[in-house]
């Protein structure tokens, strides 16, 4: 905690902002005082395999916007995590469900708490583009 606030850090790509992504933040909010966001950056994206239709800055920008976000910072590789916590002096990584079994993630819990959240079904950022690229 840092100045008695308990800090929440979480990290995404975060591109064409939906309700699934939105409840997350929300979510991880409500779980401390302050939350800080890791936005992955166009390169991290490529690394993940992912190709956003908003560069980084516009994610970032629009993240950043958002009530419950307090800070955001670029997310450029997977390796930062640990950094980032020690340096932020985080207590809690939240992360949707769907990284609860991403062996990237099972180290941190020697650093701080490890919080995953039931991802909100039926949205996705690739579904919006199909739905889009179909006419939907
Ligand atoms: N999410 C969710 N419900 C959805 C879609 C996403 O709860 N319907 C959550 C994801 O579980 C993640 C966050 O929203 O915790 C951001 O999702 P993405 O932008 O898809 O980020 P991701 O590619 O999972 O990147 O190092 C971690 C990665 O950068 C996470």
């Amino acid at each position: 905690m840092r100045e008695g606030k308990r800090r929440i850090l979480t990290y995404g790509t975060f591109d064409l902002l939906h309700v699934g992504h939105v409840r997350l933040l929300q979510r991880a909010a409500a779980l401390g005082d302050e939350l800080i966001v890791g936005v992955s950056t166009d390169d991290f994206n490529s690394i993940k395999g992912k190709s956003a239709q908003y560069p980084y800055q516009d994610r970032a920008e629009i993240v950043a916007a958002l009530t419950c976000v307090d800070e955001v910072i670029a997310e450029e590789n997977w390796e930062q995590k640990a950094d980032d916590i020690r340096r932020l002096d985080i207590d809690a990584l939240v992360m949707g469900s769907d990284w609860e079994d991403d062996e990237r993630f099972a180290h941190l819990c020697d650093l701080c708490e490890l919080v995953f959240l039931p991802r909100t079904e039926g949205i996705s950022t690739t579904s919006i583009k199909d739905d889009l690229s179909k006419g939907a």
